[in-house]
């Protein structure tokens, strides 16, 4: 027989390619209007431009980023008499194309006593000068006015908004677009700046696939406007609600218009005028990440782990590029297409953790899913991108142990208790363990690794396959395994009493004493049952007990450990 393996791969659509026109339409000597074509390639529907320009003197050290959706721009809030050096690049579903010109562009604003328009516009100077005082002091003081009434209620301006404020001045780096729907006066203005409103004819509900917090979560087909019909899950909001569940509701629609991304689950639109109240998002074939992994344990190559947690990790880079912090990073929360592909979704503010049964309400009186989250947002809610990390590297345990839970039946209380790291997963790579504790790093949250680099670590593996190979129960375990990171002694782990006491895992420290085994393969080979007839409760699946009491062997001087 001849031997084949047909492979389909698709690749992504290309990004557009640059802005190479850009014109100079007015300039004074506080700011410069701008316009430029579009791209000659767009590749795909241009969602908006990313205009970035710094001072020439200050070498892009601080920098201002707007977006517009046009092919225009006022820069306003310039120094006088300044050179300035100006990028733009346009984004489609693809992402960015490639920053343009290059050197970048230079424009100068006019110096401190004049007033100067572009030649073609000499009269309106003429005008503008004549009246000078009178028209000056009313634009500032209508300035001023419109300035205190964009800083209250945010964003209302969807072509064109400035990200970051200061002194009407960027000075932070890196980009940040993410608008929270809450600070809007009017919610259902937010929903409809970030979310299509789609016709209820349009949408076929199939079956119930799920429960939510508000109602059913069913799957169905969506007909586009080309006429073609699309896989979609449709949630939905259970009648009888009140205003502020159908504003929560709707929040995560809101929240995740605004992304795009191909590892960020995708908004197809709502339906908000007429009922059931709907979120219609892209179908995930294979569901949950959690029970998707559960249904198929050991039954993928470790490139394909990867490939899930990459992608993973990809959608966390984007969000926290973007501002967002997740808060509720599980595998419970990543969905999974038919190609394996995983998405981040459930999002939210308040509404997730809510949502979320696993979240638990902690001694400070908030509600948050103990066994995923960072030390610090347990006790005093400090959410960042780096408390989503921890989560991260929860995930991470999670799919390499295919779908276990997290400190197995621990009680919150236990599973949090200082010092305590899971251990590492049957066969897991000894590098995802060394990246699951520098997720883990409990009092230099900044050392954490940030998603771009675990995106990076991850690709590394990827083009070198090899090193999947060493696994972290056959080499020597990084020296932190169970301890937290301030201690600096590993104790001496002669027996398995010894480890568990150093693993804090006492629910299996007393399963375990008393009974007799000579080694780990004979208790591999001994039934649950009979386990049972000694007294012993197996409180993981048993091979992966046996498989990390094998892993001691490994560790310890002496050679196998008697159990
Ligand atoms: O594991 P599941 O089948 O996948 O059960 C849950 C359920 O709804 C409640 O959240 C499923 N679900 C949610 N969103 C989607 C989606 N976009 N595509 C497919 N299934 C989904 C989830």
């Amino acid at each position: 027989m001849r031997q084949y393996a047909a492979v389909t791969i698709t690749t992504n659509q290309a990004a557009p390619s640059p802005v190479t026109v850009i014109r100079k339409e007015k300039t004074s000597r506080n700011s410069v209007s701008l316009s430029w074509q579009e791209p000659e390639r767009p590749n795909g529907i241009i969602l908006d431009y990313e205009i970035k320009y710094y001072e020439k003197e200050e070498q892009e050290t601080s920098y201002t980023i707007l977006r517009a959706r046009g092919c225009n721009v006022s820069l306003n809030g310039l120094k006088p008499n300044t050179a300035y050096l100006l990028q733009i690049r346009a984004r489609t579903a693809a992402g960015y194309g490639a920053s343009s010109p290059s050197p970048s562009f230079q424009f100068e604003t006019s110096p401190d006593s004049a007033f100067s328009i572009s030649s073609e516009s000499s009269q309106v100077v003429l005008i503008a000068i004549s009246s000078a005082v009178a028209i000056i002091l009313l634009t500032v003081l209508l300035y001023v006015l419109i300035g205190r009434f964009c800083c209250r209620s945010k964003s209302k301006h969807p072509d064109e908004k400035r990200l970051h404020f200061g002194n009407g001045h960027l000075r932070l780096p890196g980009i940040r677009t993410y608008v929270d729907p809450h600070t809007y006066e009017d919610p259902s203005q937010a929903v409809h700046e970030f979310a299509k409103e789609l016709d209820a004819s349009c949408i076929a509900i199939d079956k119930v696939v799920g429960a939510g917090e508000f109602g059913e979560v069913c799957s169905g087909r969506l007909k586009l406007p080309s006429k073609k019909e699309i896989c979609v899950a449709i949630k939905t909001l259970k009648g009888g609600y009140t205003d502020k569940q159908r504003r929560d509701f709707l929040a995560e629609a809101s929240i995740m218009g605004q992304f795009d991304h191909p590892n960020i689950i995708r908004l197809e639109g709502v339906v908000t005028r007429s009922k059931p109240v709907m979120i219609v998002t892209e179908y995930m074939e294979n569901g949950s990440l959690d029970s998707f992994l559960r249904k198929h344990d050991a039954q993928f190559t470790g490139i394909q782990l990867v490939g899930m947690l990459r992608g993973i990790a990809s959608g966390m880079k984007y969000l926290s590029d973007m501002g967002y912090v997740h808060r509720d990073l599980a595998a419970r929360n990543i969905l999974v297409n038919s190609n394996l592909v995983c998405k981040v979704s459930d999002f939210g503010l308040s509404r997730v953790l809510e949502d979320d049964p696993e979240a638990a309400y902690t001694t400070r009186g908030g509600k948050i899913p103990i066994r995923w989250t960072a030390p610090e947002a347990i006790a005093y809610r400090k959410f960042t991108s780096s408390s989503d990390a921890w989560s991260y590297g929860i995930v991470l345990w999670e799919v390499m142990s295919y779908g276990e839970r997290p400190y197995w039946e621990m009680s919150n209380q236990d599973a949090v208790d200082e010092g305590y790291r899971l251990p590492p997963p049957m066969d897991c790579p000894a590098t995802l363990y060394q990246l699951m504790l520098d997720c883990w790093q409990k009092e230099e949250r900044n050392n954490r690794p940030k998603f771009e680099q675990i995106v990076s670590i991850l690709d590394k593996l990827i083009r070198n396959p090899g090193s999947l190979k060493i696994t972290a129960n056959t080499t020597s375990r990084p020296a932190n395994l169970l301890l937290d990171r301030s201690s600096s002694e590993v104790p001496a782990m002669g027996t398995v009493g010894d480890w568990m006491d150093g693993m804090r895992t006492l629910p299996c420290k007393e399963a375990f004493s008393g009974v007799s085994y000579s080694s780990c393969d004979t208790l591999a080979k001994t039934s649950t049952e009979d386990l049972k007839k000694v007294g012993v409760t197996i409180v993981g699946p048993q091979k992966k007990i046996v498989s990390s009491l094998k892993a001691l062997d490994s560790h310890t001087k002496n050679g196998p450990v008697p159990v």
